[in-house]
């Protein structure tokens, strides 16, 4: 731990906040982690990884960046990272979860803000968050307005590549996509001093399908009743994903879902067959946003997937990897991201598919949709899918919420009463 700290310091933390900020955080993981029953043999990585995430996976990052290796982060599933790969640069997430800076945030934008935005600023103006300090390039984006006016004022205290990602699923829009990967990659090959070959980029595309295919593994495997794993390790093992080594990764999910297999071959699993069974669907929820899944399996339920960036909307489709060229595969990884349904393109018509598919898939006897507090896309298409769903059969219900706990009770409240009616 005290090499740790030399190195917190290095990185310019603010120590003080810092050490406030683990021990509420090991609190909470101890409260809806630890607390679980049944829980997997393979749940000790994930234990691992969350204990060591500002820890040894920083001093890792730190190791490779004195080998001449660049750091990426990034705050959305748009920004490719096959192509960060290729240039043997290290892909992380930095989207945060938790209510930290919040009033620093509010100096930067405003407060109708939603708290995924609030909480990334926060991380920074409050010197919380060592992915940020050591990441070597930002990537923003222009999804929704809430993100793309943030980046303006976030690139004022750390400086932000933005990536325009275009609204809609029109011909010209692929077009626009298409030359804003090449843009990126031309930024990654001039930060790194690599050049991206055809071989170099078709080892990216295969290491990131790799992980993508693992998650869809455990999806496919959550369908299983009883479930055999708590939403709670399937939404922390989607957070982890951003993370961790990609291949280490990779390599432990597949362990984990051979356990899964056996446990449901034995007919075992995380709560009684007749538990009711709920998807989560909406916004993404970062480390260490736990607040709902806890709720939800605190009111006799028991998450069988979730259907956001931090779940199956990150690991659905991959890139086809029939290409050769450099061009080709280009094209493929801007295919690919062109089927990402996220609530900021219009129409968004495929989401509405793809959840209820997804619902049925799994097995769900309902849905809770979740929109961040200031959320447009999300709290909008939460109308929609609320109607298609109930044409399919499936209840739902909405939530919208923000990361504070003040609202646990009521939310308890309102998901039991749900709980109750399936
Ligand atoms: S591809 S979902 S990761 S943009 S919750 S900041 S939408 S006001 S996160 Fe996202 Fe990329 Fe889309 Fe996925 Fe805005 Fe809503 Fe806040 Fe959000």
């Amino acid at each position: 731990a005290t090499t740790h700290r030399a190195m917190w310091e290095k990185l310019d933390l603010d120590l003080e906040a810092h050490d406030a900020l683990l021990e509420v955080l090991g609190k909470f993981y101890g409260d809806i982690y630890l607390s679980q029953n049944n829980r997997l043999q393979g749940a000790e990585y994930l234990d691992f990884v969350l204990s060591e995430v500002h820890g040894l996976r920083i001093q890792e990052i730190q190791d490779a960046k004195a080998n001449g290796r660049k750091v990426i982060g990034s705050f959305c599933v748009f920004v490719p990272e096959e192509i960060t790969l290729a240039a043997d640069a290290i892909h992380v997430g930095l989207c945060a979860g938790a209510d930290a800076g919040t009033e620093l945030a509010e100096q930067l934008v405003p407060r109708n803000t939603c708290a995924l935005i609030k909480s990334f600023i926060g991380f920074k103006m409050a010197k919380l968050c060592p992915f940020i300090e050591s990441s070597d390039m930002i990537i923003g984006e222009t999804t929704c307005d809430g993100k793309k006016k943030a980046y303006e004022a976030f690139n004022e205290i750390a400086p932000t590549y933005v990536m325009e990602v275009p609204q809609t699923k029109s011909p010209a829009a692929r077009d626009l996509w298409k030359s804003e990967v090449k843009r990126y990659l031309s930024e990654v090959e001039s930060l790194t001093g690599q050049t991206i070959t055809a071989e170099k980029l078709k080892k990216g595309i295969r290491i990131a399908n790799d992980k993508r295919r693992a998650l869809q593994r455990l999806t496919a495997l959550r369908a299983a009743s009883p479930a055999p794993i708590s939403g709670r390790d399937g939404l922390l093992i989607n957070q982890i994903s951003f993370y961790d080594d990609p291949i280490r990764f990779t390599a432990k999910v597949n362990e984990l879902c051979d356990e899964l297999e056996e446990r449901i071959s034995a007919k075992e699993g995380v709560a009684p067959t007749n538990t009711p069974r709920l998807m989560l669907s909406g916004c993404p929820m970062a480390v260490p946003n736990w607040k709902l899944p806890y709720v939800v399996e605190g009111s006799g339920a028991v998450i069988v997937g979730e259907e956001s960036c931090i779940g199956t909307r990150n690991s659905r489709d991959l890139v086809d990897e029939s290409a050769e060229t450099l061009d080709d595969m280009i094209d493929a990884i801007a295919d690919r991201y062109m089927k990402i349904d996220c609530a900021c393109f219009t129409p968004n018509e495929e989401r509405l598919d793809n959840v209820t598919n997804l619902a049925k898939k799994l097995n769900a006897d309902g849905v809770i949709h979740y929109s961040l507090l200031f959320c447009q896309p999300y709290s909008h298409e939460s109308m929609k899918i609320n109607n298609v769903l109930q044409e399919a059969g499936i209840p739902m219900l909405s939530i919208e919420t923000d990361y504070s706990m003040e609202d646990v009770e009521q939310l308890k409240t309102r998901v039991e009463a749900f709980v109750e009616t399936l």
